[in-house]
């Protein structure tokens, strides 16, 4: 099957910065220079192979977040490398299937039920920006909670409605602040930002946070296509 060749968690993050061409680096950090910033994208996430009965009933510490008065509504922050997909959130479902005993097919109304989580974090794009965001959703691990996910799940895909595709291990999609949003600095979440609803978390870089989730599939090994950045490259843990 399909292996890495150097376990994610051992490529150190001055060498995935490199991917995206050195002078990246410099405008990261001198762009966006704060005291606690190397601390905080130091700090990998938990080991892949923890249970996920584990990960569920004993979330993993969460990393600090900023306040409120620390967001940048004017940072740059839509990115996009293929068409803005519109999507009708009359219409809109979420499907969450795979490893796990009930599949689920949920309508955004469905979602909104689910406890509301909001955090204010640093996202970072390997290009060269970052900005200070306060996203508003639900938890990713109590979706895939209701889901009932099998023991045998170990990662987990994102599709989305642009043909966007990602993948992570599902320590760090069960993270509890890992979340699926749907408000951006207080608003509704714009289309462009991914509405009606975009992953965001302070454990990864932008390009793991897909935007217009529509399917979630919890699989037990990773197929041939990894990412829609990762199949060209890019490192795939994406860990901040
Ligand atoms: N579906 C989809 N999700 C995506 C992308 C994309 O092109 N398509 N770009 C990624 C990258 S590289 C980044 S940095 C962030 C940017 O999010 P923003 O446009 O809300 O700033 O979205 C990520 N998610
Ligand atoms: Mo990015």
């Amino acid at each position: 099957m399909e292996q890495n060749p150097i376990p994610p968690r051992l490529i150190k993050r001055r060498r995935l910065l490199q991917l995206s061409g050195a002078s990246s680096i410099g405008l990261l950090l001198g762009g966006c220079a704060s005291a606690d910033f190397a601390e905080f994208i130091g700090n990998i996430s938990e080991p892949l192979n923890q249970k996920m009965e584990e990960l569920l009933l004993r979330p993993q510490t969460p990393v600090p977040e900023f306040p409120v008065s620390a967001i940048e509504p004017k940072a740059l922050l839509v990115n996009t490398y293929d068409e803005t997909p519109e999507i009708n959130p009359k219409n809109y479902s979420l499907i969450i299937d795979g490893e796990v005993q009930q599949p689920l097919q949920l309508s955004l109304g469905d979602i909104k039920k689910l406890p509301p989580k909001s955090m204010v974090i640093r996202h970072v794009c390997v290009e060269g920006w970052s900005a200070i965001v306060q996203w508003g959703g639900v938890r990713l691990r109590d979706l895939v909670a209701l889901a009932q996910p099998k023991s045998t799940a170990r990662y987990i895909y994102f599709e989305s409605a642009d043909k966007y595709l990602e993948s992570w291990d599902i320590a760090s999609a069960l993270h509890p602040q890992t979340i699926l949003a749907y408000s951006k600095n207080g608003e509704p979440l714009s289309i462009a930002n991914g509405a009606p609803l975009r992953l965001a978390s302070p454990i990864k870089l932008g390009y793991k946070q897909s935007k217009w989730v529509t399917k979630i599939t919890l699989v037990n090994k990773l197929g041939s296509r990894r990412g829609f950045w990762e199949d060209q490259g890019y490192e795939w843990f994406g860990g901040l």
